[in-house]
């Protein structure tokens, strides 16, 4: 009786740390910043995003507007735009392959292809390319 009683507080020991592992890699840090309208890391951009669907919607494909600036507001026009992301608390990427395809005007880029598959804490990044230099910025994107 008492060896089961062991047995029985092991396990439930072991469920228990299990349970806080999986709760601290699936929860997000509670700063999440989910700001649409950033700097780039190396400072030579200033980037926003919004979705061409709102309120966003899970297992849509659907389109996004990138306008890009100089941190003072220039428009820049002729930038190549890499996208990647993914859930960082699951270690998967995006699952889709989203591409900047239409130049708009204004410093505004169209980029398609973005497919939110599952409820969570999404990341979007933009790797920039033009006359300022290369740089990149991530945006949190909550579903
Ligand atoms: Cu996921």
């Amino acid at each position: 009786m008492r060896r089961i009683v062991i047995v029985i507080a092991a396990v439930v020991m072991v469920v228990a740390a299990g349970l806080a592992v999986t709760h601290a890699l699936m929860s997000p840090p509670d700063d999440l910043d989910l700001s649409r309208s950033k700097t780039t890391a190396g400072g030579r951009y200033h980037v926003e995003i919004a979705p061409e669907i709102e309120p966003l919607a899970l297992a849509v494909m659907h389109a996004w507007v990138l306008t890009l600036t100089t941190p003072d507001g220039e428009p820049i026009e002729d930038a190549e735009i890499a996208i990647g992301g993914g859930m960082p608390q699951h270690g998967h990427g995006l699952p889709t392959a989203p591409k900047a395809t239409a130049y708009l005007g204004g410093g505004r880029y169209r980029i398609e292809g973005v497919r939110f598959n599952m409820p969570g804490n999404w990341t979007l990044e933009f790797a920039i390319s033009a006359s300022p230099g290369n740089d990149a910025v991530v945006f949190n994107v909550a579903l």
